[in-house]
Parts: C-alpha cells; structure tokens; sequence
C-alpha cells in the first residue's frame, strides 16, 4: 500500500515539475520573442531611411519619410514628371497649370512638421515645398471659394477649409529630409496639413481645386472620419 503511495507522489511531483519548467521556459521565449520583435522593428525603421535621407535637423532626431507600411486606397502611384501638370481649378478667376518644374521656380520653404496617422504611427519629418496659397494666388481667388479640394493621382480627395490653408500658411512639399519626395510619400507633391491628421495629407497631387461646398468629404471623411481631422480629436 505505502509503495503505491510512494509511486503516486512521484508522478504527481514529476507532473508538476515538468509543468513548472515547462510554463519557465514558455516565459523565457515569451520575453526572447520579444526582444526578437523590438530588434526588427528598429531594423526595419533602419532600413526604411533612403540612402542621401538627413536623419538629424537642429539636433532633432529625424524619423524616416516613408511610413511603416503602404495604406494607399490603390497601392503607390507612379507619376511620370515629364506630362504631369497640376492645376489650380474651381473658383478661381482664371484657372493654372504648372508643370513639375514651374511649382520647383516657386519661393521655397522648410518646416519640421509631424504627420499624425489614425493608425497610431507619426513621423517627424524635414519637409520642403512651395506654399499652397503662392499657387492658388497664381490663378486669382473667387470671392465665394471657402474650401480647397485636393485631388490626387489615384482618385483620392480631401478637403481643407481655404482659411486654415491661409492661417497656417501650408505648403505642397516636393522634398523630405533634404531628398526627392519620394514615390511612395506622394512623389512629385504633397500637402503638409500641418497639424491634421494623416488623412488631409494629399499625396500624387495632380489638382487643387477651390470651391464653397463647406460640407465636402474626401475619402476617408466619407466612410466617417471627421471632416476638421485635428490632432488630439481622434
Ligand atoms: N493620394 C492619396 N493620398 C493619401 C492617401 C491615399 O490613400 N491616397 N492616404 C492618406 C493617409 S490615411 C495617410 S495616414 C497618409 C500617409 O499614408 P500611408 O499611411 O499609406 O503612408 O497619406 C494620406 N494621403
Ligand atoms: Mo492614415
């Protein structure tokens, strides 16, 4: 009777052991996972900065200008430099259309300015660029225009109220940190909608057009992201 006894509480000490290390270990590569996981990610954020990219401006640390992943409605746009035209349209007195190189003899500007996106990312960029309202200005302002509508190689839109364009004084950029823009970031041009959020910044620009439909909705405002799409909103 006592051998048996014996036996039972040895199984059920072996059993107990083996789940205790068993759960230890399950802990160790648990933890090893994810330093595993933290590692890729820095070399992915590594990889991700284009040969040429500045990564420091002032002592600021600057994040890579392409984003983690592609989120674009139809995949990343090539925009051929040599026939694209970007026109000012709308409720303008006369309607423009610059080549890429036209919107480039434009007074150009600098500003570090993060990109807020919905999905939980940011990027503190160096862009350059011309400013919007030097454009807009080119093809003279209808009294009733309240909006700009920028449309975008992919069929994209969205909007931004004229007033905040001209209040924040934003720019189309055509550089981040010192590069090209590159094609996956809008190449050849994209709207710094400074402090908004991702959604208001138009990347493939190919139309900036005015108009006093103060209810517009682009893209994403249509399936229910607000309109104002301001930091700290969402
Ligand atoms: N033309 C165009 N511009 C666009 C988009 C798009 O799909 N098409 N996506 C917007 C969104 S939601 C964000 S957050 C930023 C950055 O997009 P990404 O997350 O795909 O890099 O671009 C914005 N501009
Ligand atoms: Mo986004």
């Amino acid at each position: 009777m006592m051998r048996r006894y014996i036996y039972l509480a040895a199984v059920v000490t072996v059993i107990v052991l083996v789940f205790y290390f068993g759960s230890m270990n399950d802990w160790f590569s648990i933890n090893n996972n994810n330093n595993a996981s933290v590692d890729s990610v820095t070399e992915a954020t590594e990889n991700r900065y284009k040969e040429m990219e500045i990564r420091e401006y002032n002592g600021i640390r600057l994040d890579p200008s392409v984003g983690p992943r592609d989120n674009s409605i139809s995949g990343i746009q090539q925009v051929d430099v040599n026939d694209y035209q970007l026109k000012v349209t709308g409720l303008v007195n006369n309607p423009v259309t610059f080549s890429y190189d036209q919107v480039l003899e434009k007074e150009s500007f600098e500003r570090l300015i993060i990109l807020y996106c919905v999905e939980g990312w940011n990027a503190r960029v160096l862009w350059k660029g011309v400013r919007i309202m030097d454009l807009i200005d080119d093809a003279g302002i209808s009294e009733d225009a309240k909006v700009v509508i920028f449309h975008c190689a992919d069929g994209y839109t969205t909007s931004i109220p004229l007033e905040t364009i001209e209040n924040k004084d934003m720019l189309l950029a055509y550089s981040s940190n010192g590069i090209t823009l590159p094609e996956s970031m809008g190449f050849p041009f994209i709207v710094v909608a400074e402090e908004k959020l991702g959604y208001k910044w138009a990347r493939w620009v190919n139309e900036i057009e005015l108009s006093n439909d103060v209810q517009y909705k682009g893209y994403w405002e249509n399936l229910g992201y607000p309109n104002d799409a301001n930091i700290g909103n969402n």
